[in-house]
């Protein structure tokens, strides 16, 4: 195949505790930027229309059980299994925002007992790097005026404290770009934020190689 000359679109991940506003955010982001003419698309993890999604789906319903180690491999090949796919979007220049990433996958599993964030970390070592992961910020008694929490598993308040805490030794790692967002404004005010971070990223990108996560 020829060698295409477009720019690769950028690959910007949202992260945060349940109810920050990654969903409300991300689909806000993709929409100004095609309206700013740059092509994008949304993603989520973990994708539930696969195989393996519905197999993580029903775990997260309750409807089934998953051993631990079992299920952290399964939200990781999630999203090994949709690299090709993301791979190809990515070069034909669009940029991709992704609803959760490997982060939530390490902060999840290593805030149940007996993990390390090291072995959290290893399956998904390797994966497309993002060019930015936004880290929404938000204290827990914010979030519980969003709503009450779901019949999901992990929507406790005692789980989610100790992911914000998982979250919080991972956004020490320089090798990945963390931004914090002050999750806590209104929604434009958040999402005046994200895009400003986005477009900066979207143009460095063009330029860079796609890296390699915790590589
Ligand atoms: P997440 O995907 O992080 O769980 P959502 O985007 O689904 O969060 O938002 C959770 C709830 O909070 C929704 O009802 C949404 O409308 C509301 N919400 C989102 N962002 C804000 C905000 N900045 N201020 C107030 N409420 C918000
Ligand atoms: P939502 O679909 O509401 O985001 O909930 N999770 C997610 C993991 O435990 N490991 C992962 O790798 C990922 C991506 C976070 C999904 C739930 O699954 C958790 C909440």
């Amino acid at each position: 195949m020829a060698a295409m000359a477009s720019k690769r679109g950028a690959l910007i991940v949202l992260e945060g505790v349940d109810r920050a506003g990654k969903t409300t955010q991300c689909k806000k982001l993709v929409q100004a930027l095609l309206q700013s003419g740059l092509p994008a698309e949304m993603m989520r993890f973990p994708d539930r229309s696969t195989t393996i999604g519905q197999l993580i789906s029903a775990y997260l319903e309750k409807k089934s059980e998953l051993e631990d180690h079992t299920v952290h491999l399964l939200f990781s090949a999630n999203r090994w299994e949709l690299v090709p796919v993301m791979k190809k979007k990515l070069e034909q220049g669009i940029t991709l925002v992704v609803d959760r990433y490997a982060f939530s996958g390490v902060a999840f599993t290593s805030a149940k007992p007996g993990f390390s964030l090291d072995w959290c970390m290893k399956p998904d070592t390797g994966l497309p790097q993002p060019d930015l992961v936004m880290f929404l910020q938000l204290n827990p008694d914010e979030a519980a005026l969003r709503g009450q929490f779901g019949a999901e598993r992990y929507e406790t308040s005692a789980f989610q404290k100790a992911v914000q805490e998982k979250f919080e030794q991972l956004m020490k790692d320089q090798t990945v770009n963390w931004k914090i967002i002050n999750a806590s404004q209104n929604i434009e005010g958040v999402h005046d934020d994200i895009r400003t971070h986005s477009l900066n990223v979207i143009n460095k990108a063009q330029t860079m190689p796609l890296g390699e996560l915790w590589k």
